[in-house]
């Protein structure tokens, strides 16, 4: 850790409040180029334990940037973890309030439902797929809190990895009915499909994604319990709404679920 205790909780205060606020600030990262990996998930932590000291409650864990069209897009190599509260649930076909959120983007994910705890090191795809009680679609709506959308992976992750909303529904599928890599996704925005792909996109397997967090937190002492909702990843690029916009995913033999900006 390179920064001090008081100055990661500033930091969280700050980008907390820009989520609140639905208003842009730079990259913290300008202002503080020495932080290191530890720095920007401490910021984050804080960011979780402000929110649940108020009530609210963790709605599930999220990985991200785990696509190369995503990676692309963003101008990053490696994934990044977050999570998402009670408070960025969106009922399946809701409305998304874009009066909310700085400039809202959409993507189409895989989200998955443990039935057992994952714990790293040495988390891999089968044993994710041992501890997977469902498989289900879900639409991620992502809203960085810098200014457009411009930022390195340390901001992003300090950033809670942009999470602001999100919906799952469809049909939840048992992992072993359905073959991850190849299930179709397609997203369409106000009836036209704005982007398509397969899971595959997802590190391989949306799996490995899923093994990658629990590695990740087995490195901190710290595990996937039972009974967590997992969004795997954008499969493909974000889309960008705005108030009016209906979005839609339909995900191979898992229906489909939508909702829209107001
Ligand atoms: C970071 C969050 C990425 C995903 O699914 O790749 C993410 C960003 O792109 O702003 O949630
Ligand atoms: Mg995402």
């Amino acid at each position: 850790m390179k920064l001090q205790p008081d100055t990661i909780e500033a930091l969280a205060a700050h980008l907390e409040a820009c989520q609140l606020e639905a208003r842009d600030t730079l990259k913290i990262t300008d202002e503080h180029p020495g932080m290191d990996w530890d720095d920007a998930y401490a910021i984050q932590a804080a960011i979780l334990a402000r929110k649940l000291k108020r009530g609210e409650r963790l709605a599930g864990l999220k990985c991200g940037l785990t696509s190369h069209a995503k990676m692309k897009q963003m101008g990053v190599s490696t994934p990044c973890f977050g999570f998402v509260m009670d408070s960025f649930a969106v009922p399946e076909g809701g409305e998304v309030k874009a009066s909310e959120l700085i400039h809202p983007k959409v993507e189409p994910e895989i989200c998955f439902v443990t039935t057992k705890a994952l714990k790293g090191p040495g988390c891999h795809i089968a044993a994710v797929l041992a501890a997977t009680d469902f498989v289900l679609p879900g639409i991620e709506v992502i809203d960085s809190r810098y200014r457009d959308f411009k930022f390195d992976l340390k901001s992003v992750i300090a950033d809670n990895t942009s999470a602001a909303r999100f919906v799952v529904g469809g049909q939840a599928m048992r992992a072993d009915r359905v073959d991850l890599r190849t299930m179709g996704v397609v997203m369409e925005k106000n009836g036209q499909v704005v982007s398509l792909g397969a899971g595959a996109a997802v590190l391989g397997h949306p799996a490995a994604a899923v093994a990658m967090l629990a590695n990740h937190l087995g490195a901190r002492g710290e595990e996937i319990p039972a009974g967590t909702l997992i969004l795997s990843g954008g499969v493909t690029e974000a889309v960008a709404v705005q108030a009016g916009d209906h979005v839609n995913l339909r995900v191979q033999g898992c229906g489909s679920v939508s909702l829209r900006f107001v």
